[in-house]
């Protein structure tokens, strides 16, 4: 088992998610050095709050020689130059989702990161609850058939009133999707993963079903509600999205992205049938797998690790019964990205998502732009 107290740590970015990346480094055993905030005052609070020193810059970060790995969790616009500089400055890096705000950044960050030999994650982390690790494992062995249908959606409702504000609405913060970009990129690496098939074209229709919302004068975290004064502005990345895809061995794929979706808060599912057996999750009950059967009874397995296969054990943390969640897929995720950075590079069954895999995401966020403005199939990376 590798010693994780030796490889420290820095975290950008002290919101909802930088507070969830900095937990489950210290539950590792992970030195975290500290943390950079949006700006010094904010850092600096944040830092406080979480009992961590502040860096008042990148440039700081990178200059610490006890920082081996960088955390970047900033908004979107801000990935692809810190996480060039980071690279460039010898140090490995997990990027929160989506990658970059282009595919041509993307592809950029692809080339950087091979030539630094360092290990690039893209922060993907519901594969990692267990169960989802378990399904990859079962569709590998063949214990669904040939896979047809994969159907699901991810929504939410933390969006859903005009009064509702986060930098992921506006474009130039977030990129051009935002409910895509967002969550609708995590179903598709996520079902990707788990049946070993990127989709080879995507039909997708798009809405903005709140065009104005009031823009709060002060910065607001995710999941959160402003207060205070606030301005109009005009919105044009979607509120929701429908999404057809097609995979190159002839499944088919729909789904739907909600941000608006009242009572829905962090609800991801995924449906899978087989020409054997059908599967199916769903992220707010994340501790059951049900399988489904034509000819004997339909099964539902818990997340266990005596009963799963060892892909799923790997990932789990606690007994049966002990229930793992949303905080617990980023522990399990870092300890194989640590592991890695331990070793010195990539393992050759790692199931973190690769900047490739970031890219390919980016990828998908081009087709499902230009389908939807040509109201047409498009191929993925044509
Ligand atoms: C907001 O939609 C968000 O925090 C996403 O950015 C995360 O990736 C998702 O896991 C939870 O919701």
């Amino acid at each position: 088992m590798t010693d994780f107290t030796k490889i420290g740590a820095a975290v950008i970015g002290t919101g909802f998610i930088g507070t969830v990346h900095l937990e489950a480094l210290r539950r590792m055993g992970v030195p975290v050095v500290g943390v950079l905030g949006s700006s010094p005052e904010r850092g600096a609070e944040r830092a406080a709050a979480l009992g961590v020193k502040t860096f008042a810059s990148l440039k700081d970060v990178l200059a610490d020689p006890a920082v081996q790995v960088v955390h970047v969790t900033s908004p979107n616009v801000a990935h692809y130059p810190q996480v060039k500089q980071i690279l460039a400055a010898g140090r490995h890096v997990i990027c929160e989702k989506p990658l970059a705000m282009t595919s041509a950044q993307s592809a950029e960050m692809v080339q950087i990161a091979k030539a630094s030999g360092k290990v690039a994650a893209v922060c993907y982390n519901i594969r990692f609850y267990p169960l989802n690790q378990q399904a990859r494992g079962m569709v590998a062995a063949g214990e669904l058939g040939d896979i047809r249908l994969i159907s699901g959606q991810y929504h939410q409702d933390w969006l859903a009133k005009p009064t509702d504000w986060n930098w992921r609405l506006e474009a130039d913060q977030g990129g051009t999707l935002r409910s895509v970009g967002d969550i609708g990129t995590h179903w598709v690496d996520l079902t990707s993963f788990i049946i070993g098939q990127k989709a080879s074209a995507v039909f997708a229709d798009l809405s903005t079903f709140v065009p104005v919302r009031q823009k709060p004068k002060g910065p607001v975290e995710t999941f959160s509600t402003a207060t205070g004064a606030s301005e109009p502005r005009e919105i044009t990345t979607d509120d929701a999205a429908l999404i057809l895809l097609r995979f190159p061995n002839g499944a088919k794929g729909v789904m739907s992205t909600s941000q608006i979706s009242h009572g829905r808060k962090n609800a991801l599912t995924w449906e899978i049938a087989g020409s054997a057996a059908s599967a199916a999750w769903a992220a707010e009950n994340p501790d059951q797998l049900w399988i489904g059967h034509r000819d004997a009874p339909n099964q539902i397995m818990p997340r266990d690790a005596s009963l799963m296969n060892a892909l799923g054990a790997a990932a789990a943390r606690l007994p049966g019964g002990h229930v793992e969640g949303f905080a617990d897929t980023f522990r399990a995720l870092f300890a194989q990205v640590y592991s890695d950075v331990a070793k010195g590079s990539r393992s050759a069954d790692a199931t973190y998502a690769s900047f490739e895999d970031g890219h390919y995401e980016m990828q998908i966020c081009d087709a499902v732009l230009t389908s939807a403005k040509e109201g047409r199939w498009v191929e993925i990376g044509g």
